[in-house]
Order: structure tokens, then C-alpha cells, then sequence
């Protein structure tokens, strides 16, 4: 039986850089979807969760390290790859020269790696930071001007035309998302401009007070995590004629700035209180888009998001009251 992920019950799906943000929720998806035992899980550092590494399989990885790569892929033959493995915004800035290999070279590996074992489909992902003081800020389109100046969104960018270049010359069905920031509560992002909107739930269950690195009307582009893997995995469904863009496509759900995450918080929680400290992220942040376009991912594989800001801090705060309890 062959679905239209072009995955069959016997394959094995391989998720590089499980124990990130991202990639602890999609293999806990993914595994619920495929099976635990069909999708290894792959990280440079053991997972903080037991369940990570005990429900299917776990294998330690530097996706910089190819001969190790080489050796997963021939014992495990995966037919398709998750590769997340990166340094966010923030930290890549700190240290750009492992951030430009990280998520170059380690990008290269995979897509090299991908032809050489015939893998079906790749997914990678890419972000907002592809765009630059020079794009238009609001409803950024698909194909604009871009003209990054963080180590992370020039890698990015290099790394989305790489994926078109791979699916051009070698025809390798690979497929990407330009993500906004990312909310979940199920784990800590590290090192991105965006991770405020994830630490304010937590500091704001935990201390009533949270001091922000963002001035309070810093708009950004955001998306609740159930969203995020709705659309990872329904993109990744999608079947090939439909996928128009094999750079990365525009995705988005929300747009708002620390001031109004606040006062959604301040609907459950009313003693909250949010003060203003903006530092280096904040040039970052500037750089950025204030709201996404994403008419072509809505077009070719009838992408919808589910959550607004209300609906995202009513799930947040219920979800990590309940972890509290
Ligand atoms: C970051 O802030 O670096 C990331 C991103 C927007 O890609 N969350």
C-alpha cells in the first residue's frame, strides 16, 4: 500500500534533530501516525524525555559527522527525512561560523545523502528570516525583495535554494516551510528571537511577572504547535503536481506584539504584569516581517490554520497548569 506521502507500512521515516522544539512534536506525531518503531529519532545530545527515547528507536547523531550519517542510512534505508537540525537566530549570531556550517553543510549532507539512498521526500525548514529590512514588512509575499543580514536567515535563504536546486538537477521530492515563531508547551525553544512568546507563559504562571527583550510593539509572525505540524504534514501529503514552490512557502496563523500576548494572558491570569528591556534579538526582530502572506501555500495545498492568539494562550495556559498540578 503506497499513500500519498509516498510512505508504505514498511518504511522508516528518520527525524534529525529529535529533541529540538519542533522535532520532539513531530516525532511524537509522526509515531502516533506511522508507528514508533518506523520512526527512528535522531539528535547530537540524549533526549530530556524518556518517552523520546524509549517508545522507538533513538540514535545519537552530529548530522556534520557524514560517515555516521551514511551509516543510519544504510541501516535503516528511511524513505523519507526530517532534517531540523539548526542554530536559531539568536544564537547563530553569537556564533556565526558553527551556525553557517550547522545549517549549511549539515543541509548538504542530507540532501546528498537523500540522492545517494534514494530517499522519497525531505522535509527542511525555513523561516521568516529569510526576509530583511529591505522586504516589505506587511503581508510579506511569496517571492519579494530578500536580503537577510542574520547568519541564520542567510543560511536559510542558501539553504532554499539549495532544495530547489536538488529537486531541479536530481529531482529529489524535497519541501519546506518558511515557519513563523513557535509555541508549544511541550518543550523549550532555545536560542531564537521569537522565544519570548514561549517563556512568557512559563514566567507568567510561575512569577505573575515577565520582563520582555522585545519593545512592546514589536509585531512579529507567529504559529501555535498544533498548527505547525498540521502544516509540516499536510504539505508533506500533498501530492507532487501540486507543489508549485520548492524553495519554502509562506505559512501563517497570527501576528502580535509582546503588549497584546500580554493581555490575552492577562484574561486568565489578572495580577500578570510584563515590563520592557530590549536588547541585541530586538535588531532582529526589526529585520523581520510583521505579518506573512501565505496565498500560495493556501492555493496549492489548501493550508488553514486553527488558532488565533485568544485560542493559542487558552490551550498554552490550560496544558502547562495542568503539567503544574
Ligand atoms: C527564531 O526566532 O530564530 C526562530 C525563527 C523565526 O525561525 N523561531
Amino acid at each position: 500500500m503506497q499513500t500519498t506521502s509516498g510512505v508504505t507500512p514498511s518504511d522508516t521515516v528518520l527525524v534529525i534533530g529529535a529533541c529540538g522544539q519542533l522535532g520532539i512534536e513531530l516525532t511524537y506525531e509522526l509515531r502516533q501516525r506511522y508507528g514508533a518503531s518506523r520512526v527512528i529519532a535522531a539528535d547530537v545530545r540524549l533526549p530530556q524525555q524518556a518517552e523520546l527515547r524509549d517508545a522507538g528507536p533513538f540514535e545519537l547523531l552530529d548530522v556534520l559527522d557524514r560517515p555516521r550519517l551514511e551509516a543510519l542510512m544504510q541501516q535503516y534505508r528511511p524513505r523519507q527525512i526530517y532534517h531540523l537540525a539548526a542554530l536559531l537566530s539568536a544564537t547563530a549570531e553569537k556564533n556565526p561560523q558553527l551556525g553557517w556550517r550547522l545549517n549549511m553543510d549539515g543541509l548538504l549532507n542530507v540532501l546528498d545523502a537523500a540522492v545517494a539512498y534514494q530517499v522519497a521526500q525531505v522535509y527542511w525548514p525555513s523561516s521568516i528570516a529569510v526576509f530583511g529590512p529591505a522586504t516589505p514588512r506587511h503581508q510579506t509575499p511569496q517571492l519579494t525583495v530578500m536580503n537577510p543580514n542574520t547568519v541564520y536567515g542567510i543560511s536559510k535563504l542558501a539553504g532554499e535554494q539549495w532544495c530547489e536546486w536538488y529537486h531541479q538537477k536530481y529531482g529529489l521530492d524535497v519541501r519546506s516551510l518558511r515557519y513563523p515563531g513557535l509555541i508549544g508547551y511541550k518543550s523549550l525553544p532555545g536560542g531564537g528571537t521569537t522565544d519570548y512568546a514561549v517563556d512568557i507563559y512559563h514566567q507568567a504562571l510561575a512569577n505573575r511577572t515577565y520582563e520582555c527583550f522585545l519593545k512592546e510593539d514589536t509585531y512579529l509572525p507567529m504559529m501555535y504547535m498544533p498548527d505547525a505540524l498540521k502544516a509540516t504534514l499536510d504539505l508533506m501529503h500533498a501530492p507532487a503536481d501540486q507543489i508549485t514552490v520548492r524553495s519554502s512557502y509562506n505559512v501563517s496563523a497570527m501576528s502580535f506584539s509582546p503588549a497584546e500576548i500580554a493581555a490575552s494572558i492577562k484574561r486568565h491570569i489578572p495580577d500578570f504584569s510584563i515590563t520592557y528591556k530590549s536588547d541585541s534579538r530586538q535588531q532582529i526582530a526589526d529585520s523581520w516581517p510583521a505579518s506573512i502572506n501565505d496565498a500560495q501555500a493556501r492555493q496549492d495545498w489548501q493550508w488553514q490554520p486553527s488558532y488565533d492568539l485568544h485560542k493559542m494562550t487558552d490551550d498554552m495556559l490550560a496544558h502547562l497548569q495542568l503539567a503544574q498540578s
